[in-house]
Protein backbone atom coordinates (compact mmCIF):
# COMPACT_ATOMS: atom_id res chain seq x y z
CA UNK A 1 0.00 0.00 0.00
CA UNK A 2 1.27 3.65 -0.27
CA UNK A 3 -1.49 6.54 0.98
CA UNK A 4 -1.31 9.66 2.72
CA UNK A 5 -1.66 9.72 6.44
CA UNK A 6 -1.70 11.36 9.35
CA UNK A 7 0.50 9.62 12.42
CA UNK A 8 -0.63 11.15 15.80
CA UNK A 9 1.57 10.72 18.67
CA UNK A 10 0.44 11.65 21.99
CA UNK A 11 1.66 11.14 25.49
CA UNK A 12 3.38 12.87 28.17
CA UNK A 13 6.23 14.78 28.20
CA UNK A 14 9.24 12.47 28.29
CA UNK A 15 6.94 9.38 27.69
CA UNK A 16 9.03 8.50 24.21
CA UNK A 17 7.40 10.21 20.89
CA UNK A 18 9.83 12.57 19.41
CA UNK A 19 12.35 9.13 19.90
CA UNK A 20 9.67 6.70 18.21
CA UNK A 21 8.69 9.41 15.63
CA UNK A 22 11.85 9.60 14.70
CA UNK A 23 12.47 5.64 14.09
CA UNK A 24 9.41 5.15 12.55
CA UNK A 25 10.69 8.31 10.03
CA UNK A 26 13.97 6.43 9.72
CA UNK A 27 12.11 2.94 8.15
CA UNK A 28 9.79 5.25 5.56
CA UNK A 29 12.68 6.93 4.49
CA UNK A 30 14.08 3.62 4.06
CA UNK A 31 10.99 2.25 1.77
CA UNK A 32 10.99 5.47 -0.41
CA UNK A 33 7.82 7.07 1.47
CA UNK A 34 7.60 11.04 1.25
CA UNK A 35 7.12 11.68 5.15
CA UNK A 36 7.02 15.08 7.64
CA UNK A 37 7.70 15.24 10.92
CA UNK A 38 5.80 18.17 13.15
CA UNK A 39 7.33 18.38 16.84
CA UNK A 40 7.88 21.56 18.87
CA UNK A 41 11.07 22.17 16.96
CA UNK A 42 9.34 23.25 13.87
CA UNK A 43 6.08 24.33 15.59
CA UNK A 44 6.47 25.44 18.67
CA UNK A 45 9.56 27.67 17.84
CA UNK A 46 7.87 29.10 14.44
CA UNK A 47 3.85 29.30 13.93
CA UNK A 48 3.10 28.78 17.55
CA UNK A 49 5.66 31.03 18.85
CA UNK A 50 2.85 32.91 20.54
CA UNK A 51 1.45 30.19 22.31
CA UNK A 52 2.74 29.04 26.03
CA UNK A 53 0.96 26.02 28.15
CA UNK A 54 -2.54 27.38 29.43
CA UNK A 55 -5.55 24.63 28.67
CA UNK A 56 -6.46 27.65 26.29
CA UNK A 57 -2.83 27.98 24.34
CA UNK A 58 -2.74 24.04 24.44
CA UNK A 59 -5.95 23.91 22.70
CA UNK A 60 -4.79 26.57 19.82
CA UNK A 61 -1.57 24.75 19.47
CA UNK A 62 -3.45 21.38 19.14
CA UNK A 63 -5.73 22.93 16.47
CA UNK A 64 -3.75 24.54 14.50
CA UNK A 65 -1.13 21.41 14.19
CA UNK A 66 -4.21 19.78 13.36
CA UNK A 67 -5.05 21.91 10.30
CA UNK A 68 -1.57 21.80 8.60
CA UNK A 69 -1.44 17.96 9.40
CA UNK A 70 -4.77 18.42 7.20
CA UNK A 71 -3.34 20.31 4.50
CA UNK A 72 0.05 18.16 4.10
CA UNK A 73 -2.39 15.17 4.02
CA UNK A 74 -3.72 16.58 0.94
CA UNK A 75 0.21 17.02 -0.36
CA UNK A 76 0.57 13.63 -0.16
CA UNK A 77 2.57 13.02 2.85
CA UNK A 78 2.71 10.25 5.63
CA UNK A 79 2.72 13.44 8.95
CA UNK A 80 4.00 12.11 11.73
CA UNK A 81 2.78 14.46 14.77
CA UNK A 82 4.51 14.14 17.73
CA UNK A 83 3.06 16.64 20.81
CA UNK A 84 1.24 15.54 24.15
CA UNK A 85 -1.78 16.71 22.87
CA UNK A 86 -3.23 16.39 26.46
CA UNK A 87 -7.17 16.59 25.85
CA UNK A 88 -9.49 14.29 24.19
CA UNK A 89 -11.52 17.05 22.26
CA UNK A 90 -8.56 18.47 20.58
CA UNK A 91 -7.58 14.93 19.39
CA UNK A 92 -10.94 14.28 18.25
CA UNK A 93 -10.78 17.74 16.50
CA UNK A 94 -7.69 16.49 14.40
CA UNK A 95 -9.08 13.37 13.54
CA UNK A 96 -12.26 14.73 12.51
CA UNK A 97 -10.08 17.58 10.32
CA UNK A 98 -7.64 15.04 8.72
CA UNK A 99 -10.61 12.73 8.12
CA UNK A 100 -11.28 8.83 10.32
CA UNK A 101 -9.72 6.77 7.86
CA UNK A 102 -6.00 9.09 7.11
CA UNK A 103 -5.76 9.24 10.86
CA UNK A 104 -3.70 6.78 13.41
CA UNK A 105 -3.39 7.86 16.82
CA UNK A 106 -1.04 6.02 18.88
CA UNK A 107 -0.57 6.53 22.40
CA UNK A 108 2.86 6.16 23.94
CA UNK A 109 1.36 4.94 27.12
CA UNK A 110 4.50 5.81 29.81
CA UNK A 111 3.21 6.29 33.43
CA UNK A 112 3.60 9.68 34.72
CA UNK A 113 6.00 7.77 37.54
CA UNK A 114 8.56 6.40 34.90
CA UNK A 115 8.71 9.54 32.62
CA UNK A 116 9.03 11.99 35.61
CA UNK A 117 11.96 8.95 36.77
CA UNK A 118 13.32 9.37 33.40
CA UNK A 119 13.43 13.79 33.33
CA UNK A 120 15.84 13.77 30.36
CA UNK A 121 15.44 18.12 30.53
CA UNK A 122 14.65 18.16 34.14
CA UNK A 123 11.44 19.60 33.88
CA UNK A 124 9.53 17.25 35.97
CA UNK A 125 11.98 18.27 38.68
CA UNK A 126 11.69 22.08 38.16
CA UNK A 127 7.74 21.33 38.24
CA UNK A 128 7.96 19.75 41.34
CA UNK A 129 9.77 22.51 43.08
CA UNK A 130 7.12 24.78 41.76
CA UNK A 131 9.42 26.37 39.24
CA UNK A 132 7.24 25.66 35.97
CA UNK A 133 3.45 26.37 36.12
CA UNK A 134 0.82 24.10 34.12
CA UNK A 135 3.21 21.23 33.90
CA UNK A 136 1.68 18.24 31.82
CA UNK A 137 1.19 15.34 34.91
CA UNK A 138 2.10 17.51 37.65
CA UNK A 139 -0.66 20.67 37.55
CA UNK A 140 -2.01 20.26 34.23
CA UNK A 141 -4.28 17.39 33.30
CA UNK A 142 -3.11 14.20 30.80
CA UNK A 143 -6.31 12.73 29.56
CA UNK A 144 -5.26 9.39 28.16
CA UNK A 145 -6.66 7.67 24.68
CA UNK A 146 -9.57 5.59 24.79
CA UNK A 147 -9.92 3.91 21.77
CA UNK A 148 -6.84 4.56 20.11
CA UNK A 149 -5.48 2.51 17.06
CA UNK A 150 -2.24 1.90 18.65
CA UNK A 151 -1.18 1.73 22.56
CA UNK A 152 2.51 1.42 22.78
CA UNK A 153 3.85 0.24 26.34
CA UNK A 154 6.86 2.05 26.62
CA UNK A 155 7.83 0.39 29.91
CA UNK A 156 8.14 -3.23 28.46
CA UNK A 157 9.09 -2.55 24.33
CA UNK A 158 12.52 -1.15 23.41
CA UNK A 159 11.84 2.35 20.96
CA UNK A 160 12.72 0.34 18.36
CA UNK A 161 10.73 -2.44 18.97
CA UNK A 162 7.65 0.48 19.86
CA UNK A 163 8.49 2.20 16.36
CA UNK A 164 8.33 -1.49 14.27
CA UNK A 165 4.89 -2.11 16.53
CA UNK A 166 3.68 1.09 14.41
CA UNK A 167 5.02 0.81 11.18
CA UNK A 168 3.13 -3.04 10.91
CA UNK A 169 0.27 -1.51 11.69
CA UNK A 170 0.62 0.99 9.26
CA UNK A 171 1.34 -1.70 6.43
CA UNK A 172 -2.37 -3.42 7.84
CA UNK A 173 -3.76 0.17 7.47
CA UNK A 174 -2.23 0.34 3.21
CA UNK A 175 -0.34 3.40 4.25
CA UNK A 176 3.20 1.85 3.51
C1 LIG B 1 4.35 20.25 29.41
C2 LIG B 1 6.14 21.52 28.69
C3 LIG B 1 5.74 22.56 29.53
C4 LIG B 1 4.58 22.39 30.33
C5 LIG B 1 7.52 23.20 28.48
N1 LIG B 1 3.91 21.22 30.23
O1 LIG B 1 9.55 16.89 26.94
P1 LIG B 1 9.62 18.09 26.09
O2 LIG B 1 9.58 19.42 26.93
O3 LIG B 1 10.64 18.18 25.04
O4 LIG B 1 8.22 18.24 25.48
C6 LIG B 1 7.37 19.08 26.23
C7 LIG B 1 6.86 20.14 25.32
C8 LIG B 1 5.33 20.05 25.27
O5 LIG B 1 4.83 20.83 24.23
P2 LIG B 1 3.60 20.33 23.36
O6 LIG B 1 3.40 21.34 22.28
O7 LIG B 1 3.79 18.93 22.97
O8 LIG B 1 2.41 20.40 24.45
S1 LIG B 1 0.84 20.43 24.15
O9 LIG B 1 0.54 19.38 23.15
O10 LIG B 1 0.22 20.15 25.46
O11 LIG B 1 0.47 21.77 23.66
C9 LIG B 1 8.26 19.79 27.27
C10 LIG B 1 8.04 21.27 27.02
O12 LIG B 1 7.28 21.39 25.81
N2 LIG B 1 7.24 21.94 28.04
N3 LIG B 1 6.61 23.61 29.38
N4 LIG B 1 4.15 23.34 31.17
N5 LIG B 1 5.45 20.36 28.64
Amino acid sequence: GHRPCVVWLTGLSGAGKSTIADLVEKTLHAEGRHTFLLDGDNVRHGLNSDLGFTDADRVENIRRIAEVAALMVDAGLIVLVSFISPFRAERALARDLVGGDEFCEVFVDTPLAVAEQRDPKGLYRKARRGELANFTGIDSPYEPPVEPEIRLDTTTLSPQAAADAVVARLRTLGVC
